[in-house]
């Protein structure tokens, strides 16, 4: 394994614990010879994440709530001075919605929930972005997570889906934005893996086990296999490539129905 990141400062948002997609991502930009702040919602929160960020020795571990402007703002002016005003990456691995949205019907979504989801999913890689690009001087690269329930209707996913599909195109125009800068944005389409972020879902389990008979690989994908596309697009290997969604799946995007036995 060779340092993809060396030398390079990156921010990821999205902790929660160790099973966070944003973890993985954190730990193997580490590992490629990055420095790494990491950032998470809420102090309650803050028993779990301050560990594995002591593990990585990030130079950085704020709480912010990215549905905060004025969070935001103390997020990225911290990283500022953690990182002597360079940035060269930043990751968003941040999704929220009323647990009720997921449950029923989209078209039972209300005003609230569908504003909600759509903020702290959507609006929120912008609002980073914007804060970023002052930090990304010499060039930078943005990656997101999103998932097939933006493209395809994935049932309960919901007004999720709707937020994911405002993700998915809200990163084309900052990327058109912010290219002239040298500043890439792209984004991890993964398949389904349980994180905290899928515990409770009903029927996730369900999920994985058919993602897996779906898929050409025959099987799901883990954070590690996310992470290590992630340290892909955040490094200069990625250097040509901005405004794309590179699925991470084992193929399920692909399928148009199952697999027939012959
Ligand atoms: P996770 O629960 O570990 O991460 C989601 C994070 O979002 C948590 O750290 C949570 O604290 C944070 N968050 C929620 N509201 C926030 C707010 N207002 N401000 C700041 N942070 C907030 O779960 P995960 O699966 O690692 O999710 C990370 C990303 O990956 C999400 O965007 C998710 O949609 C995406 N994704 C997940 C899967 C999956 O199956 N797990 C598949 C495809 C995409
Ligand atoms: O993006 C997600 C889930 C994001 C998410 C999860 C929760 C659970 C707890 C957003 N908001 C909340 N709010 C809560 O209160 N995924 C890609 C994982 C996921 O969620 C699903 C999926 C998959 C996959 C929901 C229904 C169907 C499939």
């Amino acid at each position: 394994m060779t340092d993809l990141l060396a030398g390079k400062n990156g921010l990821v948002f999205g902790v929660a614990n160790h099973r966070s997609i944003a973890w993985a991502i954190a730990e193997a930009a580490h590992r490629h010879g990055a420095r790494v702040g990491v950032s998470y919602f809420g102090a309650r929160l803050e028993r779990r994440v301050k560990p594995l960020a002591a593990q990585i020795e990030a130079p950085l571990c704020v709480p912010c709530d990215v549905g905060d402007d004025a969070a935001l703002d103390a997020c990225f002016a911290a990283a500022a001075e953690a990182f002597d005003g360079r940035l060269d990456f930043v990751v968003h691995a941040v999704a929220f919605a009323d647990r009720d949205d997921l449950l029923g019907r989209f078209a039972d979504t209300s005003r609230a929930g569908h504003a909600l989801a759509m903020d702290v999913s959507a609006y929120s890689l912008a609002a980073m972005a914007r804060r970023a690009e002052p930090l990304m001087a010499a060039g930078g690269s943005l990656l997101t997570l999103t998932y097939y329930g933006a493209e395809k209707v994935v049932p309960g996913y919901n007004v999720m889906g709707v937020a994911k599909a405002a993700l998915e195109a809200g990163l084309r125009y900052l990327a058109a934005d912010l290219g002239p800068a040298g500043i890439r944005v792209n984004a991890i389409s993964a398949g389904p893996i349980k994180t905290l972020a899928a515990a409770g879902i009903p029927g996730f389990r369900r999920m994985l086990s058919e993602a897996g008979d779906i898929a050409p690989l025959r099987r799901t994908v883990d954070q590690a296999e996310v992470a290590d596309a992630a340290l892909f697009l955040l490094s200069d290997m990625a250097r040509g490539v901005t405004g794309e969604v590179l699925h991470v799946d084992a193929g399920q995007n692909i399928m148009g129905c199952p697999p027939v036995p012959r």
